[in-house]
């Protein structure tokens, strides 16, 4: 495959859609194909597995959400990422396999040797770069809760869930330190779209070089 899938990461209000923005339009630039997406979605399956899992009228059980996480996961990659992937464009996802890990397995507390099964069987692909717009779940709770609008299932847990999912996203960072790279997304957009391009333009260079 000669294109390549950057996942964009974080907890609430963290500030991905306008990093999305800022990656497409300078991936853009670069010349490359841009195809973004996002997860859960992204395909006419996964879009209706979405409504699903974020329906706060639902009481789903951890297990069902993670298989329906996986589920729509795997349909995405099979019809969008691994496609694009094979005539070199750019993929930019707005989450990816690392939300499981840190949702179902930090903040519902499943096991993480069950998810990472169903990485290698259903997800297939890890991403090639991952970026995790790091805020705090106050200030990011607070940013999400200023849209306006009713809170879907997931956004209704407890700021204990949402620190979890925090920590477990910064612990997969430590452990893999050549795929992600943390942004303080508690800067400005401004500061941290400048700060996203520094360290794109960097991992691109070495990227063409290989
Ligand atoms: N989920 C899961 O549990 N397991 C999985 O495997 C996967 C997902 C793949 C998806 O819903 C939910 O599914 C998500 C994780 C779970 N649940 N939660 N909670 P979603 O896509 O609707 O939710 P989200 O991914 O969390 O999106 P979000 O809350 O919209 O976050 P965001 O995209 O990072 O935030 P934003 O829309 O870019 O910004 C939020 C607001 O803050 C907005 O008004 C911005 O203008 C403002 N903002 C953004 N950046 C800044 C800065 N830097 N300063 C000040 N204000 C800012």
């Amino acid at each position: 495959m000669n294109g390549f899938l950057i996942s964009l990461e974080g907890g609430e209000g963290a500030g991905k859609t306008t990093v999305l923005n800022a990656l497409r339009d300078c991936l853009d630039q670069h010349g490359f194909e841009v195809v973004t997406t996002r997860e859960p979605g992204g395909t006419a399956a996964g879009e209706m597995i979405r409504q699903v899992l974020l329906n706060p009228e639902l009481k789903l059980f951890s297990e069902t959400e993670l298989l329906l996480m996986f589920a729509a996961r795997a349909q995405l990659v099979r019809e969008l990422i691994q496609p694009s992937m094979a005539r070199g464009a750019a993929v930019i996802s707005d989450r990816f396999t690392d939300a499981s890990f840190a949702y179902q397995g930090g903040g519902r507390g499943l096991e993480m040797g069950r998810i990472a099964e169903l990485e290698r069987w259903a997800a297939v692909i890890k991403p090639n770069l991952t970026f995790l717009l790091d805020v705090s779940v106050q200030q990011g709770l607070e940013r999400a809760r200023s849209r306006g609008g009713e809170p879907d299932r997931i956004e209704r847990e407890r700021e204990d869930f949402f620190e979890r999912v925090r920590t477990t996203y910064l612990s997969r960072a430590k452990n893999e330190p050549d795929r992600f790279i943390v942004i303080d997304a508690s800067q400005s957009p401004e500061e941290v779209v400048l700060k996203v391009k520094e360290k794109l333009d960097v991992w691109l260079q070495k990227w063409i070089e290989k």
